[in-house]
Parts: C-alpha cells; structure tokens; sequence
C-alpha cells in the first residue's frame, strides 16, 4: 500500500472539449484538499498515452482514476482494463445524442472489467469527484471530515419550505 499522504486522483478525459465538465470534478478535489492531476488522454487518438498512463498509474501513487468521455466513450473502460485502480467513468454528453451514447458505452461493461459509471454531465463529474473523495476517506481521517462537512453544508443549505 502506498502511503496516504501521497494518494492522488487523476482526472483524465478524451479532449479538451471534455474540461468544461471535468473540471467541476477538479473543483471538488479542491474543496477535499486532495491532490489530483488533470491529463487528456483519448483512447483512439493517443492510444499509446492511454497505455502508459494505465501501466505507470499505481507507481505514481494514483489511487482512483476519474475518466470523463463522450460518444463512443472507450476510455474508462480501457483503462480499467488495464489497471485494478478504481476507475469512474463520467459519461460527457455528446451533441446528437445527449450524452445517451456515452452512458450505455461506459455504463455496459460486460462482467470482469468494473467501471463506476456516474451520471451524464456536470452531476457525473460533481458525483464522480465526491465518490473519489470518499474512497480516499477511508484512508484519510482529513478527508472524510471535510466530505462530512461538505455533506452536512448541502443538507443546511436546502430549505424547508418552497418560495
Ligand atoms: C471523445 O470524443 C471525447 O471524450 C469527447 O467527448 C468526444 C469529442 O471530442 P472532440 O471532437 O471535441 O475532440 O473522445
């Protein structure tokens, strides 16, 4: 086991048209103070970047892989076919479709292969970096406390009667 201290997330995604959603994942990392980097990488237009990212992934101490795609969305599962690090796939929603394509392509892996599939969108990857945050809390009393927080801040914030 790596130490605590120097467990990361990677955020990766297929394009840079993919960061306008991702980084709301980035933005929760923050909030955790859980150390994180951010990469494109695309399964089909840089497939031997996915390789060795997949394969140097636990030497550099990465703990949860956050991989956000759209259309036909290959990557989280390549990459969790390449690694046992946990892998949550964020499904982007794509222009004809809404993002459809890439849930069923992320969501229907068939058995042997895991990917944690979160919603289409800015909820997947809100969700996506809230999951990582609490698989990295199991390990890190720091984290789960400020996950708590963040938690019971949302539940404060929810007011109890419509205006
Ligand atoms: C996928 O193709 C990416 O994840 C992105 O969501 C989609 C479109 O990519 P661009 O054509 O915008 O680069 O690989």
């Amino acid at each position: 086991m790596k130490k605590i201290k120097n467990i990361k997330v990677a955020i990766v995604m297929g394009s840079q048209s993919d960061f306008k959603t991702m980084q709301l994942s980035v933005k929760i990392l923050k909030k955790m103070r859980i150390k994180y980097e951010t990469k494109i990488i695309s399964a089909h237009r840089t497939p031997k970047r996915m390789y060795e990212f997949a394969i140097t992934a636990a030497k550099n101490n990465i703990g949860v892989i956050i991989a956000g795609a759209g259309g036909s969305a290959h990557l989280p599962g390549m990459l969790s076919a390449l690694t046992s690090i946990p892998v949550l796939g964020v499904p982007i929603e794509s222009k004809k479709l809404k993002g459809l394509d890439s849930l069923l392509s992320i969501a229907q892996m068939p058995k042997g292969i895991p990917v944690g599939t979160l919603a289409i969108g800015d909820d997947g990857a809100i969700n996506a970096a809230l999951l990582a945050s609490a698989i990295i809390a199991n390990y890190d009393p720091m984290v789960k406390k400020k996950l708590n927080n963040w938690r019971l801040s949302q539940t404060k914030s929810i007011k109890k009667n419509p205006k």
